[in-house]
């Protein structure tokens, strides 16, 4: 699975600092299943005073009372001016994100959405601005720079291409999440990290599993990588229910 490219390295550092002071929020998302692997601690630092806002995104496949606890945990964070637990691809997700930000800043309302790849900064981004203008998914987008983009309804959204990148590229968890490359002889490793938090009526064993579903190498055995790589491919069509990866301390 591809995950991030050069020519996306943009929104670095640099330009996150030389752009704060233009914006009034930065909208940090990240994924619900695991919302602390998935947020970029610098960030904080970046920004400096600008106002952070927290998106819990693909709510829809993380444990709810997980994810209930996720949000108060980061709501209890002095740097997090909101948090929002939402599904970008669902169209009620403006509203709330809207109605949320708005109620805590006042006009004009100019936001940044940041957060490391895959977690869904286009999908909300192309939902705020009510149109398919930042791509989506894992296909590298043409090389620009940062634009601001003006849908009318008196917000202003600032594209950053770029992603953030992880500084943690080996996280099982990170992996799992199509966040960072799972390397050619990891793949196993990660599946099997993943079993240990899926509900064991579910998955059970991974080689009760793969056997189960009749993975088998030439031999006859289990056919290891296949088996890892159909408990991954389940996992990030939410096969195994609502599964969060991490539960805060
Ligand atoms: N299930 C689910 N998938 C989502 C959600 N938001 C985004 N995605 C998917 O996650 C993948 C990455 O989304 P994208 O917006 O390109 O992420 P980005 O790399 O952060 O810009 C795409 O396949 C999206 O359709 C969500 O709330 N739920
Ligand atoms: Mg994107």
């Amino acid at each position: 699975m591809a995950n991030w490219y050069p020519g996306h390295m943009v929104a670095t550092q640099k330009t996150i600092r030389e752009l704060a002071p233009y914006v009034s929020g930065f909208v940090e998302v990240v994924d619900a299943r695991a919302p602390s692997a998935t947020r970029h601690r610098p960030l904080g630092s970046w920004i400096g005073k600008t106002p952070l806002i927290v998106v819990l995104n693909k709510a829809e496949l993380a444990d709810p009372s997980a994810t209930q606890h996720w949000a108060a945990f980061l709501r209890a964070d002095p740097r997090v001016l909101a948090v929002v637990t939402l599904t970008a691809t669902d169209p009620r997700a403006r509203r709330l994100l809207l109605g949320t930000i708005a109620a805590r800043l006042a006009p004009p309302r100019r936001l940044s959405v940041v957060g490391l790849p895959n977690v869904g900064k286009s999908t909300l981004l192309n939902r705020m601005v009510g149109q398919n203008r930042v791509a989506t998914g894992a296909k590298p987008g043409l090389t620009r720079g940062p634009q601001w983009i003006r849908p009318g309804d008196g917000w202003e959204w600032l594209d950053l291409p770029g992603v953030v990148t992880p500084s943690k590229t080996r996280d099982w968890r990170l992996q799992a999440l199509g966040v960072v490359a799972i390397g050619p002889d990891e793949t196993e490793l990660v599946a099997q990290q993943l079993t240990t938090v899926l509900d064991k009526e579910m998955l059970g064993e991974f080689e009760a599993w793969g056997l189960k579903r009749g993975y088998l190498s030439n031999g006859g055995k289990l056919d290891r990588l296949r088996t890892a790589q159909a408990i991954l491919s389940e996992f990030r069509r939410g096969k195994f229910g609502r599964v969060s990866l991490e539960a805060p301390e």
